[in-house]
């Protein structure tokens, strides 16, 4: 559209968007800028420690470890710890929780008025491509801390529907950062010479339809009846197939492609195998918010009433006629 192009010969960066989103709600307290700001410095950390991925190893065997003799971490611990220590530092969080932590962790907790929030995430997901320097990425979500509720735990039990704002990094053969903060979708991308998330992509759609399906195949005999009957018809009619096996690489190719990602129930995982919290809700907010759907089964992800942080669900999402396509076989 020609306001698309207009907005993309301005150059605008990860934290001029954000500081513009805050001046549209007069009376905003900036806290919610402050998390972001910290997510995005994270993700510039993450990135440029993936970058050097096996080269520590090389360099290290110097000594018996690395430089400083310690053991080397692997990346999903460090990643993690980045995240923690830049969320740590802002006034506006209360609780994070991480796939690499088993409870949620209380940042700050005190009766002041101030709106907190919990930031959820999966530091490293995908965490095994690593080892083919394949794309690998940070998703996280960012809830209204309830101050009533009686334990961390209790706060970031909330449905997906109630996210404040979702995303990931994906750190491929460039590092992207997409965003919803509930008005559509945009993306950007790291210029690594100038240290900043550039604007790429004001209001991402994924396309109404697309002949990609996107899966591990290799269970397929494990999947329901539903999903093969799909299978059989999307081989029958073109459809290719898919898969990098790192969820944000393959969302991030279906968001813009266009198409279908689906991880089925298996006998190994009869509940799915991607986490809800951290990892299903914030991909399916902004397949919505980019005019796709997310379901679990044939309902809406994102209504799933949480009960555990680390609950798994099995994950239909992409392209709207996609998605109704495999539900229509379910
Ligand atoms: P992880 O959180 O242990 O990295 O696992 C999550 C990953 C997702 O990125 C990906 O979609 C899925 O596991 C792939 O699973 P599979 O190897 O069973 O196809
Ligand atoms: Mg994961």
């Amino acid at each position: 559209t020609p306001r698309a192009a207009a907005d993309l010969r301005q150059i605008t960066t990860l934290q001029s968007h954000i500081l513009a989103e805050e001046f549209k709600h007069p009376g905003a307290s900036g806290t919610f800028s402050w998390i972001l700001s910290a997510l995005a410095v994270s993700a510039k950390i993450i990135a440029s420690k993936m970058r050097r991925a096996r080269l520590e190893d090389v360099l290290g065997a110097l000594d018996s470890d690395n430089v400083q003799g310690e053991q080397q971490q692997k990346l999903d611990v460090i990643a993690n710890e980045v995240l923690i220590r830049a969320l740590g530092n802002r006034e506006g969080v209360a609780i994070v929780a991480s796939e690499e932590n088993d409870e949620p962790l209380v940042m700050r907790d005190d009766p002041s008025g101030q709106r907190r929030y919990c930031v959820l995430f999966d530091p490293l997901d995908g965490s095994s491509n690593l080892d083919v320097a394949g794309g690998v990425g940070t998703i996280f979500s960012i809830l209204r801390h309830d101050r009533r509720a009686p334990s961390a735990t209790a706060s970031v039990l909330q449905p997906g529907v109630q996210q404040a704002a979702a995303g990931y990094i994906l750190y491929g053969s460039s590092t992207v950062f997409v965003l919803t903060t509930g008005s559509g979708v945009q993306m950007f991308v790291l210029d690594p010479s100038i240290g900043a998330f550039l604007l790429v992509e004001p209001n991402l759609r994924v396309p109404q339809t697309g002949k990609t399906y996107s899966c591990n195949e290799g269970n397929r005999k494990q999947f329901p009846e539903g999903y093969q009957r799909y299978l059989d018809w999307a081989q029958d009619n073109g459809y290719s197939s898919r898969y990098a096996g790192a969820m944000v690489a393959d969302v991030h190719r279906t968001l813009l492609k266009g198409g279908v990602f689906l991880y089925p129930p298996t006998k190994k995982a009869p509940n799915g195998k991607l986490r809800l919290m951290y990892e299903a809700n914030p991909m399916a907010m902004l397949m919505e918010q980019a005019g796709g759907k997310a379901l679990a089964g044939a309902g809406r992800l994102m209504e799933i009433e949480p009960t555990e942080v680390h609950q798994r669900t099995s994950v239909v999402m992409g392209s709207a006629d996609e998605v109704d396509r495999v539900v229509s076989f379910l």
